[in-house]
């Protein structure tokens, strides 16, 4: 795994966690955040030990949004380019076959609630805010925010907090369906690596099937969703871990998954 300036990666026992660690910026995303981060999500997309990623921020932030300083005196084609970058690093992230865990830890605003959007699912630590505070600043949720916060929000809400630019807290959060869990800040990381455990010890394979074809749910029509979830089945049907896993059921022991 490469080293990366604004980034510590880890891997154990199948995990990987993944921590954005700008904190004197609020791990705020500038051009280099945003290429390392896309470069992160591949590498570990392809490393056989990671099979659940978890992302964090370091310190007082999840990520504050996108940089302000850096963005402040762009010119159009800088600033097509950033969009560019934000665009493509969240969707790497999106699109990796293996699951990805937003661990909260404190602001996500703007572009970094849009990075937490472009997470599989998201668990805060009951310290995290979030919000797009973009149209405050003259802009709006460019690095996808707009696609996905309806997806996973309903058009309603994300417009409210879209326009508005209200600042939201874990409670309400969790209440919207924006988080799945809100924990103490002390055991954010203990219980995100509960569940990740969880997914890891599953068939890799099935997971990352499973994975594909929940996100087409939001994103295509019922039959072409169908169609992809039955040829993806009678795939993941022939592979040695499914066997594997009905073996272990009928002769009453634990699976063991090689993600063959
Ligand atoms: N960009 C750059 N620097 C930042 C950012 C940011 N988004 N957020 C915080 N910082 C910096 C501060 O400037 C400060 O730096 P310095 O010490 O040099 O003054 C340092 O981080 C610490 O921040 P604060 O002193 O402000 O810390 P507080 O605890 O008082 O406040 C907040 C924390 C509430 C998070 C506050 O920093 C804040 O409001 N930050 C900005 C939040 C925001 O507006 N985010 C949206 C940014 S725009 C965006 O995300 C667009 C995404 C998609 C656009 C598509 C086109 C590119």
């Amino acid at each position: 795994m490469a080293d990366y300036e604004n980034l510590k990666v880890s891997v154990s026992d199948f995990i990987a966690t993944i921590t954005v660690n700008r904190p004197q910026a609020m791990n705020a995303l500038n051009s280099q955040v945003l290429a390392e981060l896309a470069d992160a999500a591949r590498a570990l997309g392809a490393d056989e030990r990671v099979r659940v990623i978890v992302l964090t921020g370091e310190g007082k932030a999840f990520v504050a949004g996108a940089d302000i300083k850096e963005m402040k005196d762009m010119d159009m084609i800088s600033f097509r380019r950033f969009v560019a970058a934000g665009q493509n690093a969240l969707y790497v992230l999106d699109t990796l076959e293996k699951p990805v865990i937003a661990a909260i830890n404190g602001f996500a605003l703007g572009g970094g609630c849009e990075l937490a959007l472009a997470c599989d699912f998201r668990v805060a630590s009951s310290k995290a805010k979030f919000g797009f505070p973009e149209v405050g600043l003259g802009i709006f949720p460019g690095f996808g925010g707009t696609q996905r916060a309806p997806r996973f929000l309903g058009r309603g809400m994300a417009s409210e907090l879209i326009f508005t630019g209200a600042m939201i807290d874990a409670a309400e959060a969790l209440r919207i369906g924006l988080v799945n869990h809100v924990y103490a800040p002390e055991s954010l990381m203990e219980e995100t690596l509960k569940i990740a455990a969880s997914i890891a010890k599953q068939g890799p394979i099935a997971v990352a099937r499973a994975k594909t074809a929940v996100k087409m749910a939001g994103d295509t029509t019922m039959e072409a969703g169908l169609a992809f979830e039955r040829e993806a089945m009678v795939v993941t049907f022939a592979t040695k871990d499914r066997y594997e896993g009905m073996s272990a059921f009928v002769e009453k022991r634990k699976a063991e998954f090689n993600g063959e």
